[in-house]
């Protein structure tokens, strides 16, 4: 696991405060995380689970990159490309995000796990995986032997991937979806909820459907 800071557990603010922060500041919490706050666009926003609202991004450069840490609370409410767009404009800046694994998600040995990455409660990620950075295994989802989840990719809630399937770069995994082993989903693509995927998937499309097919371009 690939983390950088001068302190060994320091405090930090969530990026966002919609449905996705909230989840994550209660996985903080029942870890024990000091949470200074979030920081939203709206900074009208009102506390969620306590933590209060801090005001917009430029409340985080009012902190020092090795003072706090970063937790990526944007998800995909307003686009599957928002939440790297979140972090990459903050590690850009030297900040760190944090990763956070719920108490309850399962990591079994020989997994590596990059910085950033999020796994919620219920998460599965068997032997082998490989999570980049950025990378959001909801509630419930199951990532199977040897996969390999490149950055900033989204496997939505209740997702089963088979073995050795490899999600690119900025790829959604919509709920319930189903992928059999060994498929690749191109970068950025964009997979229905549902949908059950048998064969590989070109990068920038979306599929819908079972099995599933291609849609239309990603957007
Ligand atoms: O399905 C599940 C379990 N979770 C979904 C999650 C993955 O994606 C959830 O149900 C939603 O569909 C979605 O959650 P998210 O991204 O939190 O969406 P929403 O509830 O719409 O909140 C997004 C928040 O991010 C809003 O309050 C925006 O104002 C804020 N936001 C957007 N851009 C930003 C920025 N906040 C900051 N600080 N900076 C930004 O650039």
């Amino acid at each position: 696991m690939k983390q950088e800071s001068n302190l060994a557990n320091p405090p930090v603010i969530v990026v966002g405060g919609g449905g996705h922060a909230k989840v994550l500041i209660s996985a903080l919490l029942l870890l024990r995380r000091q949470v200074l706050g979030y920081v939203d666009v709206d900074d009208s926003l009102p506390a969620l689970l306590g933590i209060a609202n801090l005001g917009d991004d430029d409340v985080v450069l009012q902190h020092a990159t090795n003072e706090v840490r970063l937790v990526n609370g944007v998800g995909s409410g307003h686009s599957t490309r928002l939440h790297q767009t979140v972090f990459e404009k903050f590690a850009e800046k030297g900040y760190v995000f944090e990763t956070v694994i719920h108490p309850n998600a399962f990591v079994a040995s020989e997994v590596d796990i990059e910085v950033g990455a999020q796994l919620m409660a219920g998460a599965v990620i068997q032997t082998g995986v490989k999570l980049g950075e950025n990378v959001i295994v909801n509630t419930s989802a199951s990532v199977d032997h040897d996969c390999l989840i490149d950055s900033h990719a989204h496997i939505a809630p209740g997702v089963t991937l088979s073995g050795g399937v490899h999600v690119g770069p900025g790829s959604h995994i919509g709920a319930g979806a189903s992928v059999i082993q060994g498929v690749t989903i191109g970068a950025r693509s964009i997979v229905g909820a549902g949908a059950v995927v048998i064969r590989d998937v070109p990068e920038d499309v979306t599929v819908v459907g079972i099995p599933a097919a291609v849609l239309s371009k990603a957007i």
